[in-house]
């Protein structure tokens, strides 16, 4: 995958605006998921999926912060994200379509809260980007 200098500068400068917001906006991700996509539920059992939850908040931040990392590294995603990527394949095993789910759900976020900066090109760069990442997380799957 190679994003283009303007593609690049789209996902650090949206991360920059996301941040300090991880926990909540990936809750808002991750309630989205399990709500429109209830089969997404069968990896969480053991989670309080309910809306507000704390489960989700912690997980959500966690989920947004690993893209800010590879948001940080983004010539490099597979170096950032190499024991994410183990841990999916090795013990997790999620299932690889659930990747562009959340990649949806995670776009539809930024679009609520940054209608202005998220553009068709800023979508367009955020759509390449998350791709990345699940790649990057489904690759070692085997
Ligand atoms: Ni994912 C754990 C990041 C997609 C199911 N996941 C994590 C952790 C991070 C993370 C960070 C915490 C690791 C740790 O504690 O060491 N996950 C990401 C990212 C994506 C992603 C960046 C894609 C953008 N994960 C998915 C998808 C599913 C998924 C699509 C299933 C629908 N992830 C999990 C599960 C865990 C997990 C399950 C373990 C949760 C727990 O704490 O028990």
């Amino acid at each position: 995958m190679t994003l283009s200098a303007a593609e690049k500068e789209s996902i650090v400068s949206l991360w920059g605006k996301m941040a300090g917001h991880s926990e909540a906006m990936g809750a808002e991700a991750l309630d989205r998921l399990f709500t429109s996509f209830p089969q997404s539920k069968i990896y969480f059992r053991h989670f309080d999926l309910s809306p507000g939850s704390a489960d989700l908040s912690r997980h959500g931040g966690k989920v947004l912060n690993a893209i800010g990392e590879a948001a940080k590294h983004v010539d490099d995603i597979g170096n950032a994200l190499s024991k994410l990527s183990a841990l999916h394949a090795y013990n997790l095993r999620v299932d690889p379509g659930n990747f562009k789910l959340l990649s949806h759900c995670i776009e539809t976020v930024l679009a609520v809260h940054f209608p202005a900066d998220f553009t068709p090109e800023a979508h367009a760069a955020w759509d390449k980007f998350l791709a990345a990442v699940s790649a990057v997380l489904t690759s070692k799957y085997r």
